[in-house]
């Protein structure tokens, strides 16, 4: 496994439209996001991934893209881009963009081409059939939508405004490339590419056995054909890296993107937590840590995330956002940070930002719970119901404003924020984050110091001792003669952990913790609530 600059990285993820608003519309923008630069930085990441900021009419908040070659006015203008990306460079940092290729807005100029007849041109740039099968997709209780013009029906992976891509179709993967080449050609380092896993249709779209289970929108045939096209014609000829969004696949699926002898994509989310395990387990975690270790090392790339603008916030749902908020924000951190693969932090969350319960379904903006709630109250369940088990989950959970200091509106807008801001910014904000040496950012800061010193958190082996400890989690990278011992408690009670033979090193030595004053120097080590350690073992 060669050493890239990528596998080094640590990715800041920014929600642009929730950051920080610079112009008072309510929005988070480009501007915005460019006067945050140095805070960022000053955390230590060394790459940015920013959401779909491309023109779109913003149904799923950018993931409709209307116009692939301009800024959504939202967001700003092309030149405020062009700017951001320079002082992005200027302060040694990456730009990896979101970029949506699976469909487009049902407002794309291509679409309306599309839809306008049955002998268009660019019929056959989307899928249209006679009938519909019984698919659901991801937004909507059925994956086709009738348009009444030509008399067919059109795909939609997700919303009904969000036509799939025929991606059979050569120039429509030509237009797409080109599109890749524009950005590329920009100066932008990568891209993370959306619902990548959807872009091969089975042939005649048979029905599905359930329709509930959704699997069947993903990872069919052909896929891998399409994204190797995508490599030759366009990835391989840049100093990048991409990161795919491959849902629903086990570890032995996902090396089929990432192996570095394939060539196709350089690393993957996968969803085997985020989608897949609703709280906290962590037996099973580690074991779904232990085999896609296994299956990926030294052969590809993974990524370490438990959080993002999909996902609720992790100290809510996998840690303790209550009377261990911080230990267990910064528990988190340390385990994402010494696990193989790339680390992501989610904006906001190096401040121990947390989920959200707003009052009523008006305050919630998320296409996807908005649809649930409504097919859901149709069927005649209680709204209020309804609504309480769709709060834990619901995307906006993540969604809600950057808290950036006590003031009216967390310093995120001067106007009135697109959405709610959580009502716990007067004591969860980045000014007092900044201001307290012991808080929850300045761990973050000390972790990534650590990652860029100890290269052993990048390209080392990884063993772990505890894969059937409840609570505790123990494991080493080990790289070139240097290995590394973290120790993590999971849990709201003390709990110790003997130390096996195997590391109980002639010494040791804390290179960070969570807590102040750990003392001890025996082979038992006393863990309190939430309590994370990384040793070096000599
Ligand atoms: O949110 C999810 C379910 O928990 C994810 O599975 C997600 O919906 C899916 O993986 C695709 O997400 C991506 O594409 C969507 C967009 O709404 C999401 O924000 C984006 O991350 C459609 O473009």
């Amino acid at each position: 496994m060669k050493k890239t600059w990528w596998k080094e990285a640590v990715v800041y993820q920014v929600y642009w439209r929730s950051f920080y608003d610079s112009d008072g519309d309510g929005y988070g923008d480009l501007q915005g996001l460019m006067e945050k630069l140095d805070y960022i930085q000053h955390l230590g990441v060394n790459v940015i991934w920013l959401n779909p900021c491309y023109q779109s009419p913003d149904k799923d908040n950018g993931y409709d893209i209307s116009d692939y070659y301009q800024i959504m006015d939202k967001a700003g203008n092309m030149k405020t881009w062009e700017t951001l990306l320079h002082e992005v460079h200027k302060r040694d940092m990456k730009l990896i963009m979101d970029l949506v290729v699976n469909h487009t807005s049902d407002q794309h100029p291509w679409f309306l081409e599309s839809r306008s007849s049955k002998d268009n041109p660019k019929r056959d740039w989307y899928i249209w059939r006679d009938k519909p099968n019984n698919w659901r997709s991801y937004f909507t209780p059925s994956a086709w939508e009738f348009d009444e013009t030509t008399g067919q029906y059109y795909f939609h992976s997700f919303a009904i405004e969000q036509p799939d891509l025929n991606w059979k179709n050569p120039e429509v993967r030509e237009a797409i490339y080109e599109m890749m080449r524009f950005w590329l050609d920009k100066g932008i380092d990568g891209f993370r590419l959306d619902a990548i896993a959807l872009l091969a249709k089975p042939d005649g779209f048979p029905d599905a056995a359930n329709p509930n289970d959704i699997r069947y929108l993903t990872n069919h045939p052909g896929l891998h054909d399409y994204l190797k096209e995508m490599n030759e014609k366009v990835f391989r000829h840049y100093d990048i890296f991409t990161v795919g969004e491959v849902a629903f696949v086990t570890p032995e699926e996902g090396l089929k993107y990432v192996a570095e002898d394939r060539q196709e994509l350089h690393t993957l989310f996968h969803f085997e937590v985020c989608d897949e395990m609703p709280s906290w387990d962590p037996l099973r975690f580690k074991q779904i840590q232990k085999r896609w270790y296994e299956a990926l090392w030294g052969k590809g790339w993974n990524s370490q995330f438990l959080n993002n603008h999909d996902h609720t916030r992790q100290v809510t749902r996998y840690g303790n956002d209550q009377e261990y908020r911080m230990e267990s924000a910064k528990l988190l951190a340390t385990m994402l940070h010494t696990l193989p693969g790339i680390p992501y932090i989610y904006q906001g969350e190096e401040i121990g930002m947390t989920g959200v319960r707003f009052p009523s379904i008006e305050d919630y903006n998320d296409i996807a719970m908005k649809n649930k709630y409504a097919e859901e109250v149709a069927k005649g369940r209680d709204p209020q119901e309804v609504l309480e088990s769709l709060q834990p989950l619901s995307r906006d959970n993540s969604r809600t404003p950057m808290q950036w200091e006590d003031s009216e509106q967390a310093g995120f807008t001067t106007g009135t924020p697109w959405i709610k801001i959580n009502p716990n910014y007067k004591t969860i904000n980045v000014k007092q984050a900044l201001a307290d040496p012991n808080s929850v950012y300045h761990y973050y800061r000390k972790l990534i110091q650590l990652r860029k010193e100890r290269l052993e958190m990048v390209y080392g082996t990884f063993c772990d001792y505890t894969e059937n400890e409840p609570y505790i989690y123990a494991y080493t990278r080990e790289w070139e003669g240097q290995r590394l011992l973290v120790v993590l408690n999971h849990c709201d009670h003390a709990n110790h952990y003997e130390l096996p033979k195997a590391l109980t090193a002639t010494n040791r030595q804390l290179l960070l913790t969570n807590y102040q004053d750990v003392q001890e120097t025996g082979n038992t080590l006393h863990m309190r609530p939430h309590e994370a350690r990384i040793y070096e073992l000599e």
